[in-house]
């Protein structure tokens, strides 16, 4: 556990509420499919003294004085990301996915054109296009579907027929809440046949691909790729935004971050950028990745032989998603009855779900986490077994009480790691 001193020292307020933090972190299971634990490397770093500086501008380049040190980290976070994704260029500055994907759309798009992106409905994030977002409001954005929800097939025929009409000047491949691999080469091929850029949206699965075990976008001529720092990568909160090799596409993506979007570039989350990607770079990583991929199937071969459906059919990624339908259980009643087990997981939607957003039909779940704190096939499923249990009788508190000791049992056998070494 951290130790809080100086916090508990001179604010009891905040260190109580650390300490419960700390507590449910490392007593109950994370399968929330976007969250992480990040090393104590990673926490030093992005706790550290960079936190005090003003560094507007880029390597060499920056607005005030007293920069020799940020330039350093700055440019190592740029190198390493490269490195681990084959691209030539990387900012390394933006804050998160939401602003990371506006900084994109800001370099390559004028007020009015048209986006094609996939549904949020069918697994596509809230900033490709939802209505309530600022984006949506300046740009026309226009989706694609799944096929059929039960394969995750996309519906590429669809997909050619809605760019030739809607001539979208950027296309997006990307997700939150899909299972299956992409076939890159097919957005690509659509994409040059109506002169629009692609960009990749890789936030959930960039430590796979980092990682080796999934399919690298820019391999197959994605323009861009953008992705958050703290999911399946282990780094800080936070996004990059790769150029495979256009140096005038990774100028105007630049300018877009700053000064177009932000202000100082936060250099303690840059530094803890580079000694993630660091970590990312080793050979442990992979064996990392390919765990997630392993355990993400030893789940679903529980709720298949369960007999739940599974949108998309199952999974090629790191997570999965339920319809409850028909085990007549709620996503936020199966989220609460879970969370009473210490198994943290979020209720979502599943295609074309009757039920609102609010109170969807189904739950999301993901391995990441637990694969960094050692868990294998075996607990994996174990993990599916007792979930399942719960989604079956979830009014039963004997039962839940038994589940929690069983998940509590787990937990302290696989303690969070502090070490990535
Ligand atoms: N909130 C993240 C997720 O859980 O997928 C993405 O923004």
């Amino acid at each position: 556990m951290q130790e809080y001193n100086y916090i508990k020292e001179q604010d009891n307020e905040v260190y109580e509420a650390l300490m419960g933090e700390e507590h449910r972190e490392s007593v109950g299971l994370e399968l929330i499919p976007s969250e992480n634990y990040v090393s104590r490397a990673v926490f030093e770093a992005n706790g550290s003294v960079f936190q005090n500086k003003y560094s507007e501008g880029y390597p060499g380049r920056r607005y005030y004085g007293g920069q020799d040190f940020t330039d350093q980290v700055e440019r190592l976070a740029i190198e390493r990301a490269c490195e681990l994704f084959g691209a030539k260029y990387a900012n390394v500055q933006s804050l998160s996915g939401a602003p990371a994907n506006l900084a994109v759309y800001s370099a390559l798009l004028e007020p009015g054109d048209t986006v094609l992106g996939m549904d949020l409905s069918h697994g596509g994030h809230l900033t490709h296009g939802h209505p309530m977002t600022h984006p949506a409001k300046i740009y026309n954005f226009v989706t694609y579907k799944m096929k059929n929800p039960d394969t995750g097939e996309i519906d590429f025929e669809e997909m050619m027929e809605v760019a030739k009409r809607e001539q979208p000047k950027l296309i997006i491949a990307g997700f939150s809440a899909y299972a299956r691999e992409l076939d890159y080469a097919k957005f690509v091929e659509i994409a040059k046949e109506v002169g629009a850029y692609t960009m990749a949206d890789m936030c959930h699965i960039s430590g796979m691909i980092a990682g080796k075990a999934l399919a690298n976008p820019l391999d197959a001529g994605f323009d861009v790729m953008v992705t958050t720092t703290h999911k399946s990568m282990r780094g800080p909160r936070g996004a990059i935004i790769l150029t495979k090799e256009d140096k005038v596409i990774a100028k105007k993506i630049n300018t877009s971050v700053f000064p177009g979007l932000q202000g100082g570039p936060h250099m303690h989350q840059i530094a803890a950028k580079a000694v993630a990607f660091k970590e990312a770079l080793s050979p442990k990583f992979q064996t990392y990745a390919q765990q997630i991929l392993k355990n993400a199937k030893a789940m679903e071969a529980v709720f298949i032989r369960e007999g739940v459906r599974l949108m998309c059919g199952g999974t090629d990624n790191h997570l999965l998603l339920a319809d409850l339908t028909a085990l007549n259980v709620s996503g936020v009643e199966a989220q609460t009855a879970l969370d009473e087990c210490g198994i943290t997981l979020n209720k979502n939607s599943i295609a074309d779900d009757p039920r609102g957003p609010m109170d969807p039909s189904g739950i999301r779940f993901g391995t990441p986490a637990i694969t960094t704190r050692g868990f294998m096939e075996e607990e994996c499923a174990q993990v599916a077994e007792l979930m399942i249990e719960v989604l079956r009788d979830k009014d039963n508190q004997e039962l839940k009480d038994r589940v929690k000791s069983e998940i509590e049992a787990l937990c302290l056998k696989f303690p969070i790691p502090t070490s990535f070494i």
